[in-house]
């Protein structure tokens, strides 16, 4: 096991990470910017070091900054945590060339997912379904008409380094294509310097169920259930729970052993996700996936009692995994509400100092959060300053404890999505479990 590791991150997930360690035995770094010497993970860690200034592009992101860090302390891995340099192949190849451990897959994983062509490519040969599409890119207008007369309307077009929705349209008739595919092509090039598209059928308000996997270097790999992030605003996940409420045992049961395959099918090594998009019919489709550790993962350490970061630290480390699938036994229900620095109505960021901190606590309440009573919330990073989550034996006794939970947190001096969250807890749709990706369109909070 790692005597020291470096953790590139900051906030919850760098907390995340110390805590993780600490149990491990483990001696932590941690990297801060110069506005966030006052930061949680820069005082809980061992030892910490300003690696720059506040843009991420010249601290978080700054990989030779981190290298260096790395060297002076003596650190034997790095942790990326999620966003940041958590899925850049190349730093992760740096790492390894500088005889640093990145705790996350091989390079070459990051590479095939992270291009959505290859990563659909390589999961169809072991039976996974996908929606039908192309299997190129598609560069002409011509091109893109005669696959969407094939597929049949509506399609959509998607740029291949995507995620998150850039450079996403949606075609629903035959005379918008032309004008979607220019807008998509033109998108891409501005968000990834490259024009490339390819083109899928479209599905309509579908559910977004992800599956947790964990994989170690023997070639191991398991599954943790799968979690319903149905519950977005433009692309940004704001609750998460686990299991999905909807899903029947059947067709879990195929949905968690295609996950497995299309993992397997890349040799893939470290804790992942693979993200489908589900039906009405509860007909599914593989998305893509993420090489990382993901915001939610509290959801399903909550309901399944596998600790997945250390897990994914021990597997970096060279040991196979501590868990046979049989191991694995899903207990009751979790629920995340992401609680941001946001306007709750207009979800635009609003940072400040918090004056006047109370959370909630009791059975089965968990908060993974890096903030305290007169912290500064900057505006340079992400405004995600808690995660709450609960664990209860059933889907309506968790929605309760969470309406309660949200109810006792207090946080002063700045505007939360608190109240958005208390909201949701009481809207008759999601307590009934009936949600999709256009619900916040649909409901009138
Ligand atoms: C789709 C889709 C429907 N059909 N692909 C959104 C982000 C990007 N990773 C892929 N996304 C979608 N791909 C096909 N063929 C609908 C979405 C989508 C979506 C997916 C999950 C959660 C929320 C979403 C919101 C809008 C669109």
């Amino acid at each position: 096991m790692f005597h020291k590791v470096l953790i590139a991150n900051r906030g919850e997930i760098a907390l995340r990470v110390i805590r993780a360690c600490k149990e491990l035995g483990i001696r932590t770094v941690a990297v801060h910017s110069d506005v966030d010497k006052d930061a949680l993970h820069a005082k809980l860690a061992d030892e910490s070091i300003c690696i720059g200034r506040a843009p991420s592009s010249e601290s978080y992101l700054n990989m030779k900054a981190i290298i260096s860090a790395a060297e002076v302390t003596d650190a034997e891995a790095i942790h990326p945590g999620y966003g940041f340099l958590s899925e850049n192949a190349e730093f992760a190849e740096i790492c390894q060339n500088c005889g640093l451990t990145f705790i996350g897959p091989t390079p070459e994983n990051i590479r095939v997912m992270g291009d959505k062509i290859a990563g659909r490519q390589s999961v169809i040969k072991v039976g996974v379904p996908i929606l039908p599409g192309t299997k190129d890119n598609v560069t002409s207008v011509e091109e893109a008409q005669k696959i969407a007369e094939k597929i049949g309307i509506p399609v959509i077009i998607k740029a291949p380094a995507g995620g998150g929705g850039k450079g996403m349209k949606v075609v629903h008739s035959p005379a918008s294509l032309p004008n979607q595919f220019a807008m998509a092509r033109a998108e891409a090039n501005a968000s990834f310097g490259n024009p490339d598209v390819y083109i899928e059928k479209y599905c309509e308000n579908p559910r977004h169920v992800e599956v947790q996997i964990l994989g170690d270097k023997f070639g191991n790999v398991i599954h943790l259930g799968e979690r319903d992030c149905s519950i977005q605003r433009r692309h940004q996940k704001l609750i998460e729970e686990a299991p999905c409420p909807v899903l029947p045992e059947k067709v879990r049961k195929k949905l968690c052993d295609c996950a497995v395959a299309a993992a397997k099918a890349i040799g893939y090594r470290s804790a992942g996700t693979i993200e489908f998009l589900l039906d009405k019919n509860f007909d599914f489709y593989f998305m893509e996936m993420n090489t990382r550790v993901q915001v939610e993962h509290p959801v399903t350490e909550m309901i399944t009692g596998v600790d997945i970061v250390k897990e994914q630290i021990r597997v970096a480390a060279g040991l196979p995994l501590r868990y046979k699938q049989r191991d694995i036994k899903i207990h009751g229900h979790a629920i995340e509400c992401r609680i941001n620095a946001e306007d709750p109505v207009k979800f635009t960021p609003c940072p400040g100092k918090i004056d006047g901190y109370h959370p909630p606590g009791g059975l089965g309440v968990r908060i993974d959060s890096a903030v305290y009573d007169q912290y500064t919330v900057l505006p340079n990073y992400d405004s995600l300053i808690a995660k709450l989550i609960v664990h209860a034996d059933t889907r309506d006794e968790a929605i309760k404890r969470m309406a309660r939970a949200l109810d006792e947190y207090i946080i002063g001096g700045i505007k939360t999505t608190i109240e958005f969250h208390q909201k949701i807890m009481n809207n008759a749709d999601f307590i009934e479990g009936d949600v999709d990706t256009s619900f916040l369109e649909r409901i009138k909070l």
